[in-house]
């Protein structure tokens, strides 16, 4: 289904590329009531790798504040189990199976959002917001054919809406291992080019596989190509030597960029997309969080985590724009323990509880997948208040365009629903249903109390992670309101559900 189209000409001066400068700020000083938007994608954090939704073992003050001045959402979904298609899924408002090649993306994968698609990105450029994306990025970069990382790289997060860009290109685990500003690898020496390949090894630098003895973090899961860092990746790369990101400064380096844009924009209403690399593997955290936690890595990115969001707020109130910010904190996906080096984090979870009480994780089709922590606070115009309705971060879109009266522009967001006020705490109306997506395309939905997962061939297991994935070969019913971990099939028991919920299934994959 492509029938998304960029019926606006550009206007001159929009979406200008400056070769490796910054955008120029703009200050119109005009549409200061609208609300900044702020959208935060943490990387695979659980449900309950946070203070304020139960944890114990492990303290995350900032984000329990965020929660207790905001709406904070128990029955909230991403699209998908895994990062690109979740981040496909907020973006154009459209779902991501509905699209070819928008799985787990390589780090040198074209950009798989259609530069005609209208992204909220574009949605909010309309209304007149300045727009940035920092950090993690993994939605692909360049023309089909994959990325060329030595000169600007076109199209980019400033072909769909963005204003602004700094990001990492795909995950952390993956090469290139550089940061992209406005199409540029920042650092590049012109005359050390970076060659990527997903399919065999590229240049003379050592791999995991090939000189094991220089690794610093060992692989449990693949993780056996070229080593940055003492860290063997996914991919080969050579080349891009003085572009190397320093794996303990990332968090510093994105908060800033972050920080920076915000200072920049806060005259005239800005929206930033920011992704942080926290906490998917490989976990680094910089000195002053290592062996913070008890928990290991894990636990100390989290609260590598928690500070960033504390940096965030604190810029807010101290240029004094915190109550007119709409900031939303979420995670991607569900969470996973090991997914692929020996950092530990099983002997190290001292009782810490990552998927809550919920079965499955990243990957999965059960619960813990894809039902995440999402938190959404603005002083100016919501009370703070637990949300239990049922929610889809594919919603976002409309829901903020209906806030700002902003007309969807033709084809835009085919998936997203308007559910405003649910977003802003003011009233529990349930979602008619939630889709949900795993590693394999599987879909389930959840519908009042049932949930439904489609009959699937894919294994039942994650071959590196042994996640259980919720695929079986038939048709799977739970009931989330007296069953909320999943243990108990009841497809058998309730013919007439499972084929209801089925049929509603396949009339929104129509
Ligand atoms: C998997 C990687 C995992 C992680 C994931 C993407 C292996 C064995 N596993 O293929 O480590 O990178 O892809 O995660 O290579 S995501 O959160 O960005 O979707
Ligand atoms: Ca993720």
């Amino acid at each position: 289904m492509r029938n998304v189209s960029r019926l606006l000409p550009l206007l001159p001066g929009i979406a200008m590329l400056t070769g490796c400068n910054h955008a120029a700020p703009k200050s119109n000083g005009q549409n200061n009531q609208k609300p900044n938007i702020i959208y935060i994608f943490a990387d695979d954090l659980g449900i309950g790798d946070l203070s304020c939704y139960g944890a114990t073992k492990v303290s995350t003050p900032n984000i329990d504040r965020l929660a207790g001045q905001g709406v904070q959402f128990t029955n909230a979904y991403a699209t998908s189990a895994t990062s690109t298609p979740s981040r496909f899924g907020l973006l154009t408002g459209m779902y991501p199976w509905r699209q070819e090649n928008t799985g787990i993306a390589p780090g040198n994968s074209e950009l798989i959002i259609d530069t005609a698609c209208v992204t909220m990105a574009d949605m909010l450029k309309d209304a007149e917001y300045a727009t940035g994306a920092v950090g993690k990025w993994h939605l692909g970069l360049g023309p089909k054919g994959g990325t060329d990382f030595n000169s600007q790289i076109s199209p980019n997060a400033q072909s769909i809406g963005f204003d602004y860009e700094f990001i990492i290109p795909a995950t952390v685990d993956r090469v290139p291992c550089v940061f992209v500003e406005n199409g540029c690898v920042v650092g590049l020496d012109p005359n050390d080019p970076i060659t990527v390949s997903y399919d065999h090894k590229v240049g003379d630098w050592p791999t995991g596989e090939e000189n094991p003895e220089l690794v610093t973090l060992k692989p449990s899961q693949g993780h056996n190509n070229t080593i940055i860092n003492g860290i063997p990746r996914i991919g080969w790369m050579t080349g891009g030597k003085s572009a190397l990101w320093k794996d303990e400064d990332i968090a510093d380096i994105i908060t800033d960029k972050a920080k920076n844009f915000i200072a920049a924009h806060q005259e005239e209403p800005f929206f930033l997309y920011m992704g942080t690399q926290d906490v998917h593997v490989p976990r680094i955290p910089h000195p002053r969080f290592a062996g913070k936690s008890g928990l290991g890595t894990r636990g100390d990115v989290i609260l590598q985590l928690d500070w960033t969001i504390g940096e965030i707020m604190h810029t807010l109130d101290s240029l004094n724009i915190a109550d007119n910010t709409i900031l939303i904190f979420t995670s991607d996906n569900g969470p996973v323990i090991d997914d692929g080096y020996q950092d530990h984090a099983y002997e190290l979870l001292n009782g810490h509880t990552p998927m809550g009480i919920y079965r499955g994780g990243k990957y999965s089709a059960y619960e813990a997948g894809t039902r995440i922590p999402f938190i959404v606070r603005w002083p100016a115009k919501i009370q703070p208040a637990k949300q239990q309705a049922l929610f889809s971060q594919i919603d976002v879109y409309a829901s903020l365009a209906s806030l700002l009266n902003q007309p969807l522009r033709k084809g835009a967001a085919p998936d997203s629903q308007e559910h405003l006020n649910v977003l802003l705490g003011k009233n529990n109306t349930d979602r008619e249903y939630v889709v949900q997506q795993n590693l394999n395309n599987t879909l389930a939905i959840v519908k009042g109390q049932w949930k439904y997962i489609e009959p699937s061939d894919s294994p039942a297991i994650e071959f590196w992670t042994k996640m259980e994935l919720g695929n079986d070969k038939q048709p799977q019913l739970y009931d989330l309101s007296s069953d909320p971990s999943e243990k108990t099939d009841v497809a058998k028991q309730y013919p007439d559900i499972v084929k209801e919920l089925s049929a509603l299934l396949e009339t929104v994959k129509e």
